[in-house]
């Protein structure tokens, strides 16, 4: 039985940094599958399980192919009723797919300002071409531009954060009594900037700065054990 994940990674193939495959990763741990991955450069992604995707993650679970970690996600409370719920009824889902709007489309910028160039520099000779390319056209500018790091974006993280500051004073997780893919999908966001920043920039008596430090102990520690880039 083999359960396998397409993972994004950069010119060293054990640095493992993208956001979505964070999240597949935190949701196949959760419901204790023991996962093998498959080190993926961007380049490398066209040709994944012939063709199946244009984006990872990508899972493979038994022949079973699912593209998109939302879509992970439900499959797998789907395919896993037995093991610890990632949301369970249909509310939860519907209210998931707010935190994840809220994380690619309101932190995802603002993480993006802080590391996108030191993304570029970590990837592979290959990559970096087609990386370069695809964003400035996104950005309508240059990396080096976009990129004004990380302490210049500090303050637009830590309001942007505030939500989940103040829903993390009421509950241990954002799930509630126990971690739920709410959880993953905002971890996913803040271990994209840790890996690539190689440190959590957010103050150590933040109540979101806690929460992560739980995040990373969960599943014996398996985000603990993530390589993390050189800190600037
Ligand atoms: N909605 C997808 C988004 C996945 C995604 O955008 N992945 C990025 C890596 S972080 C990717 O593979 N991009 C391909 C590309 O830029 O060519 C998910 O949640 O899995």
């Amino acid at each position: 039985m083999t359960t396998l994940l397409y993972d994004l990674c950069g010119r060293d193939p054990e640095l493992r940094f993208s956001p979505y495959c964070w999240r597949a990763k935190m949701a196949l741990v959760h419901k204790g599958l023991e996962l093998e991955t498959a080190a993926t450069h961007y380049t490398d992604i066209a040709a994944i399980e012939n063709g199946a995707a244009k984006a990872v993650p990508v899972l493979n679970d038994n022949g079973r192919v699912v593209p998109d970690s939302f879509a992970i996600a439900r499959y797998l409370d789907e395919a896993y009723p037995d093991r610890p719920p990632l949301m369970g009824d249909e509310a939860m889902v519907a209210a998931c797919r707010l935190i994840e709007g809220w994380a690619n489309l309101t932190l995802g910028p603002i993480i993006m300002r802080m590391i996108v160039l030191r993304i570029h520099d970590q990837l592979s000779d290959a990559d970096r071409p087609y990386f370069r390319k695809t964003r400035e056209a996104r950005f309508g500018r240059k990396l080096e531009e976009h990129q004004t790091g990380v302490e210049a974006n500090l303050d637009a993280l830590n309001a942007a954060l505030q939500p989940a500051r103040l829903a993390l004073a009421e509950n241990t997780w954002l799930g509630g009594r126990a971690p739920r893919f709410t959880d993953y999908i905002l971890f996913g966001s803040l271990m994209w900037l840790t890996v690539i920043a190689g440190r959590l920039p957010l103050a150590a008596d933040d109540g979101v700065t806690a929460w992560f430090g739980r995040c990373l102990d969960l599943n014996g520690g398996f985000a603990r054990r993530a390589k993390l880039a050189k800190a600037a």
